[in-house]
């Protein structure tokens, strides 16, 4: 679902100085995000124009509008010490909303202007302000039919939590800014979301600030509180005093080194956690050589299965409603992320423009994982037991976003055998339907869930984490290659084997944007991303591998409105040709968007795709049928996937960096 109004613990953050801290203390990368000084010179240069004026001006998106691609590699070559002014210019892109229409602005930070100025006219909206949220979720407490609702079923106004719920899109011509807002009861609970007071639907109007539709249309026993405290014993022990285990990485600014490895860590509001300019070392080569010039987490779309009239529209798009990293939460030491971390705080606009701060909102650790990396005994060298190995040591980059009830753990994982490993963590509340059944053996209609205690259904749902992959391996030049495994038959009459088969890799290299939709099944396949003018010693095409989680497509009709939002859920895989702003894959505004916009769209016009710059895009997919041990919180429940280098070094880079 979509927002997490609780940690209000946002710090204001005054205009300090307005030249970026990282341009001072030499440290400076293109892809850093924007500073607080940054967002607050963006809010006076915003304020100081034409649209100053206008009243109840917001700010629902502020972002680095990131160089092109070139101007960051040059950058990056030339290095960042010497002293040529090639540093490129800093950007922001900027969604404003103002009497009801919506503006795009690029705003020049080096010469604090406003660059351009576009009124947006298409379908969808901008992602709601944290502001808009809270105040939504104020309404019905001050409603008097929503009061007379609560006391008519003899509860309690003062202990009524109400949530905002974005609204999808059912075949509606013309759209507004909408929520939908659910209410719940504490009553001596703090997991509000087992206590839903379910049969009310309340709409509200967003840009008039009102609630604008209301139903109460049946009542069914209020979820008991007992029972539903997800808060686990805390236990303070925990030694912090084991090992002064010194972390084996340099963090300079947002740059990390570590073993074989360079990488930018971004922190932006929509996406959260951001990776870019990942290189890793070749011992052999003597140089790092690309791997992944950005990813990130591009669009989330969590569909609920249950269509009935109070629970039908939940179908979220969390990253462009509301924002992963709008969601992040501060990381909680020894909990979140073990004692050697070390972590990055996160910057983003608030409605009013100003910088806000999320302390430890990323973390960054060694991980010991107990692992073998690699590992082998050799018995046949005569006389001889020869043993070898090393311990699987990593490292973590993770940020957690607390989307209302559900947690996402996104980790990134850098290993040294040359793999990134992408892990998604699921946890937190589930979302659950009052019910008037208290057993199993009662139901005799579809609840479209589980029936996890007494009066609570935790309802059948969907996640599907879009990936944003840019790989540049080896450089940009790149194909997309997918190698079918296919059974081969050996003839009957062969005097030369007794067997009749084998399998065969058959391979074919992607021409076209087309070519390059995937929907994995039982088909076992490879898919690679390759750099065909760059050969390994023995001539092999240098490349990496996408080595999938689970094949989980959506199941929803093509038809059916949510699906025609996240058409591009119904493949895991795509590739696309290279564009700065092609980055958000149901479209940049997805809050009550039609399909018009995002990756299906862009891959239809079929570009060519072999020997380009291309971005993988990868989707991580659960259908989740909740369990009774998912109640009253979810223990984690882990995905995700892995890009493994596949003929990028000569042999095993664990040997020799
Ligand atoms: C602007 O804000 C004021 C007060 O905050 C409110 O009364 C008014 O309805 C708002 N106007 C629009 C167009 O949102
Ligand atoms: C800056 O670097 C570019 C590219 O390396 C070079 O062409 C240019 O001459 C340099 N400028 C100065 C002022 O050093
Ligand atoms: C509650 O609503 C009334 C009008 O219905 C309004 O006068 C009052 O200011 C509201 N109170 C709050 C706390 O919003
Ligand atoms: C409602 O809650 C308030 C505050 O806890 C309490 O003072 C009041 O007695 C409660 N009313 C009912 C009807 O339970
Ligand atoms: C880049 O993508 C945008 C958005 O899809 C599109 O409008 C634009 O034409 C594209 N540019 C090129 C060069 O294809
Ligand atoms: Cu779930």
């Amino acid at each position: 679902m979509s927002t997490n109004l609780f940690p209000l613990f946002f710090v204001p953050f005054l205009v300090l100085s307005l030249i970026p801290c990282c341009l001072a203390s030499g440290i400076y990368h293109p892809l850093d995000p924007l500073s607080p000084s940054e967002f607050n010179q963006i809010k006076v240069i915003v304020q100081k124009s034409h649209l100053g004026s206008l009243p109840n001006l917001t700010f629902h998106f502020v972002d680095l509008d990131e160089p092109d691609k070139q101007d960051v590699l040059n950058f990056l070559a030339i290095g960042h010490n010497e002293k040529n002014k090639s540093i490129p210019a800093r950007k922001a892109k900027v969604v404003v909303r103002a009497i009801g229409q919506t503006h795009e602005l690029i705003v020049d930070l080096t010469t604090n202007s406003i660059k351009s100025d576009q009124v947006y006219a298409g379908h969808g909206f901008p992602p709601f302000t944290f502001n808009e949220l809270f105040r939504a979720s104020k309404l019905p407490l001050n409603y008097t039919k929503f009061k007379d609702s609560v006391t008519s079923r003899g509860l309690n106004l003062s202990q009524v939590s109400c949530v905002p719920f974005t609204v999808g899109w059912y075949g509606e011509k013309i759209t507004k800014r909408a929520l939908k807002v659910s209410c719940f009861y504490r009553g001596g609970t703090v997991n509000v979301f087992m206590r839903p007071i379910e049969g009310i639907t309340l709409l509200v109007d967003v840009d008039m600030m009102k609630i604008v539709m209301y139903i109460d249309r049946y009542r069914v026993p209020l979820p008991k509180a007992e029972g539903t405290d997800f808060r686990t014993m805390k236990s303070d022990s925990k030694s912090e005093s084991c090992m002064e285990k010194k972390s084996g990485f340099t963090l300079d600014g947002n740059k990390v080194k570590w073993a074989n490895w360079v990488f930018h860590v971004g922190f932006s509001a929509r996406a959260g956690v951001i990776i870019s300019t990942a290189s890793v070392f070749d011992g052999r080569k003597k140089k790092y050589r690309s791997v992944l010039y950005k990813g990130h987490v591009s669009e989330t779309f969590v569909p609920y299965m249950d269509p009935t009239n109070e629970w039908y529209f939940k179908t979220f798009m969390d990253i462009g409603e509301f924002g992963f990293g709008r969601a992040a939460d501060s990381l909680q030491r020894l909990i979140d992320c073990p004692e050697n971390a070390e972590y990055i705080d996160g910057y983003m606009n608030g409605a009013d423009g100003q910088a806000q701060k999320v302390e430890r909102a990323i973390c960054i650790f060694e991980r010991y994982s107990g692992d073998v990396a690699a590992r082998h005994t050799e018995i046949n060298v005569p006389g001889k037991v020869i043993r070898s190995g090393e311990p699987e040591v990593s490292l973590v980059v993770r940020m957690v976003a607390t989307v209302g009830n559900y947690d996402y753990v996104l980790d990134w994982e850098f290993k040294q055998s040359g793999t990134i490993k992408v892990g998604v963590g699921l946890t937190g509340l589930l979302e659950v339907k009052a019910t008037s059944y208290t057993n199993y053996d009662q139901i005799t209609q579809n609840v479209y869930g589980t029936l996890v205690s007494e009066n609570t259904v935790a309802v059948n749902h969907d996640h599907f984490l879009t990936y944003y992959l840019d790989l540049d391996v080896d450089g940009n030049s790149n194909s997309f290659v997918k190698g079918k495994i296919v059974t081969a038959g050996v003839s009957a009459n062969n005097p030369t084997s007794p067997r009749k088969s084998y399998w065969t890799v058959v391979r074919d290299t992607a021409k076209t944007e087309a070519d390059a939709r995937i929907r994995l099944g039982m088909e076992p396949v490879e898919l690679l991303i390759v750099n065909p003018n760059k050969k390994t010693r023995v001539r092999n095409h240098v490349g990496y591998r996408l080595v999938t989680g689970q094949p989980v497509t959506s199941l929803l009709a093509e038809d059916d409105y949510p699906q025609i939002r996240a058409s591009y859920t119904k493949y895991q895989v795509w590739v696309t040709a290279y564009n700065k702003s092609e980055r958000w894959a149901a479209g940049f505004y997805s809050d009550r968007s039609r399909g018009d916009d995002g990756l299906a769209v862009w891959s239809q016009r079929n570009r060519e795709i072999e020997k380009k710059d291309i971005v993988l895009w990868y989707t991580v997919g659960l259908h989740h049928i909740p369990y009774q041990e998912d109640f009253p919180a979810m223990p984690t429940l882990h995905a995700g996937f892995e890009l493994r280098p596949a003929n990028f070094f000569d042999n095993s880079p664990l040997l020799n960096y």
